[in-house]
């Protein structure tokens, strides 16, 4: 029954040229958008047509991809970053447009809109709505049932089957975290495009080259064993964090060394010193004192709770060599005091620092929407454990795949086995294959 109204509905307007035009009015003339993209493949014509009228480029999405060539999903000239707009002929559940939102989204298009001509109002705009979307549609199916009615093209009967229809038959509830969280399926090598801290590109062109997502923790308190082990583990690494105040026997031959294994192995260096002061304070302890962090720390840790003044103490570079911020958004630690209120406030008041700040320390990084941003995550070893002091550590595949992390920071679970290298070669993997499969189509 229902589906020979929906063709009656469908003869009774005078084709996609009228259609087209009812959309042009209603929510392309005025858009900003710099693409439009049709699901594939029953809105294909509409969208089309759309942009023609518009001179808004199309995007095409492939639903198979091509097993030669670029294996593309995407067609068409756009960059990371630019909008695009959704143009869809029914929605049910929402769940094709959703499908093709991801794949949009892996390549770091922004979608906000959702058009579509007719909705059925079984779910599918609550989906596109929990999924970070706004779903507008031309008609709904009440509307167009009153319609029909009016004209006395249905019988009462039929409307009220068909509305009984609708009220009792529900799609399931969808609810994507990776639609939600830009970054979570985009590639670091298209990340790195949209970041604004030349740092923060950095170590995500290094991440994509050396395919790795590891970051070493050298917590030794001694210079020469910490030279060693980078020595061995440098190239399995795109980052190494260190605790400077925990070295015995400091000197400024250990930052020339360290420097140098840096460059030799195309590390960046982040300083762990989670600074928490007043700005002024923080400024001084940056820059002066004997360890000079600004010197040599490519990025350095630093508390939101002082408020955004300790951002000022920082700059995007010292003579002219870029530097960067992570932002301390949660703990490791059980039972730290940190709330999600606190977190949130503290990713948001990273928004107007973007050349500044690289990324957050954070544990679930379902707020960090920007892609250009980067979840660092401590707290890993191989398998869930804690030590005595409290510490709790996750698996690759919790950190990576359910809590979106793009960096994984290890300590002990490397410095301590008793062959750090093969160990160290042993997280790299485990690591980088959770973040291939998190930006898969699966
Ligand atoms: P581990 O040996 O893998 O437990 O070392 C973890 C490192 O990360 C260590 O240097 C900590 O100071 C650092 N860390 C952490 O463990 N948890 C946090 O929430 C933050 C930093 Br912030």
């Amino acid at each position: 029954m229902y589906g020979n109204q929906k063709a009656y509905v469908a003869s009774s307007l005078s084709g996609d040229d009228m259609i087209s035009s009812l959309m042009y009015d209603f929510a392309v003339k005025d858009s900003k958008c710099d693409h439009l993209c049709g699901v594939p493949y029953t809105a294909l014509p509409i969208a089309t047509l759309l942009s023609v009228k518009s001179k808004i480029p199309m995007l095409m999405r492939r639903k198979e991809t091509k097993s030669y060539g670029t294996k593309k999903t995407i067609e068409g000239h756009y960059k990371a970053g630019q909008s695009c707009l959704i143009i869809e002929d029914v929605v049910t559940s929402g769940s094709s447009v959703l499908e093709t939102v991801k794949d949009l989204k892996a390549e770091g298009l922004v979608i906000e809109d959702v058009i579509v001509i007719l909705d059925r109002e079984q779910g599918g705009s609550q989906n596109i709505d929990s999924n970070g979307m706004k779903l507008k549609s031309l008609y709904t199916m009440t509307q167009l049932i009153n319609i029909l009615l009016r004209k006395g093209e249905i019988t009462k009967e039929m409307a009220d089957d068909v509305r009984h229809y609708l009220s009792t038959t529900k799609a399931p509830v969808i609810k994507d975290h990776s639609l939600t969280m830009d970054r979570i399926k985009m590639s670091y090598e298209k990340r790195a495009e949209l970041a604004q801290n030349p740092i923060t590109k950095q170590l995500l062109n290094i991440m994509a080259t050396k395919r790795t997502n590891l970051c070493l923790s050298a917590d030794l308190t001694s210079t020469t064993k910490i030279l060693s082990l980078l020595e061995n583990v440098g190239e399995h690494v795109c980052m190494v964090k260190t605790h400077i105040d925990i070295i015995e026997d400091f000197n400024d031959d250990f930052l020339v060394q360290l420097k140098h294994l840096a460059d030799k192995f195309n590390f960046l260096i982040l300083e762990d010193r989670k600074f928490a002061d007043i700005g002024n304070t923080v400024s001084l302890q940056y820059l002066k004192g004997m360890y000079k962090v600004a010197e040599w720390a490519d990025m350095v840790t630093v508390h939101s709770l002082p408020g955004e003044g300790i951002l000022k103490a920082f700059t995007g570079s010292i003579n002219g060599v870029s530097r960067g911020v992570f932002l301390l958004a949660e703990m490791s630690s059980q039972g730290n005091l940190i709330s999600a209120e606190y977190t949130k406030a503290t990713i948001d008041m990273a928004d107007k620092y973007s050349d500044l700040v690289t990324g957050f320390v954070c544990q679930n990084g379902e707020h960090i929407k920007n892609p250009a941003f980067i979840q660092l995550t401590p707290g890993v070893q191989l398998i869930n454990a804690e030590d005595d002091f409290g510490q709790v550590y996750n698996t690759p595949e919790t950190v990576v795949l359910e809590k979106g992390a793009d960096v994984a920071v290890v300590g002990r679970g490397i410095v301590a086995a008793k062959n750090p290298e093969s160990q160290a070669v042993i997280y790299k993997e485990a690591l980088w294959e959770c973040y291939v499969k998190r930006i898969s189509n699966t």
